[in-house]
């Protein structure tokens, strides 16, 4: 199965993009971000790494020259930017529904010596009968090109729909393939397809990645962004970022603040909560 390709500029790029992920658990987003956007991301990873004293893994699956900032947009405004790329989140949004929430996000350096990770599927701990729809979507960003010497993503084309529950790669390892990709492009995965950051080869050249991933409204986010970033930071994004992050109702229920909407405790005026005044009309789901 060869790895669908779409161009960011393709007016139905958020559409193929969820058909082709359907089919395959993965496809690639081209040309989302220039040379000199990527340039200026690295330089922020590079910054926040310094800021917070980042070190690298000390596991197998973390990688021992491998180093991550979690929660990497709590100190870059830079990277929060890229969460509502209207491209990239159209395809979760189509994946999942535009009543999904950010998960968490992450930066992957990957540096020279490093073994490939072991493959895994992010929503392994979701305990629903496999195969499923997707609850979680994956998006991998290529911030410095992925190739085969420096850690390009590996993934195993159409795991998500084969696997059985508690089912593991095994011998899939060997029918993985590599997500080779510019700098600039994204990859996104259906998060039951086993994937895994590629061995680093190289004697000196680092791999820059940044995970986004987004979850379905009504699953628990990977990170804990409510207590991982601060109020008065987040009463500065934009209210879909603010939505995303937590501050909104699913169905117009899930998520309430004592019956208020949660975007109140920034300081928004949103009223309360509609979707109980519903439950009795024609729509009622109990
Ligand atoms: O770095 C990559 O390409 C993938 C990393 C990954 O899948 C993870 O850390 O969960």
């Amino acid at each position: 199965m060869t790895l669908e390709r779409v161009a960011a500029s393709d007016g139905d790029a958020a559409q193929r993009m969820a058909r082709a992920i359907e089919r395959a658990g993965a496809a690639v987003i081209v040309d989302v971000l220039d040379a000199a956007a990527c340039a200026r991301c690295i330089a922020e990873i590079d910054r926040v790494e310094r800021l917070v004293d980042t070190r690298e893994g000390t596991n197998d699956f973390e990688g021992f020259h491998t180093r991550r900032i979690f929660n990497v947009m709590a100190y870059s405004a830079m990277i929060r930017e890229l969460i509502t790329n209207p491209t990239v989140l159209g395809a979760a949004e189509a994946l999942l529904d535009p009543g999904l929430l950010l998960s968490g996000t992450t930066s992957m350096n990957i540096g020279p010596g490093e073994s490939p990770q072991l493959l895994h599927s992010d929503d392994g701990m979701v305990t629903l009968p496999r195969p499923h729809l997707a609850t979680m979507v994956t998006t991998l960003w290529a911030l410095s090109p992925f190739t085969d010497h420096n850690g390009a993503t590996r993934f195993v084309a159409g795991s998500h729909r084969e696997q059985a529950r508690g089912a593991q790669p095994g011998a899939d390892v060997a029918t993985a393939a590599s997500a080779v990709m510019a700098a600039g492009s994204v990859l996104v995965l259906h998060a039951s397809t086993w994937h895994g950051g590629g061995a680093n080869t190289t004697t000196d050249e680092r791999r820059y990645g940044l995970s986004i991933q987004y979850v379905a409204g009504w699953c628990r986010q990977q990170q804990n962004l409510m207590l991982g970033l601060d109020r008065e930071l987040v009463a500065t994004f934009s209210p879909r970022l603010q939505e995303l992050v937590g501050y909104s109702l699913y169905q117009d229920v899930m998520g309430h603040v004592e019956r208020r909407h949660p975007a109140e405790l920034l300081g928004a005026p949103r009223g309360g909560v509609g979707g109980w005044d519903r439950l009795d009309g024609p729509g009622a789901c109990r």
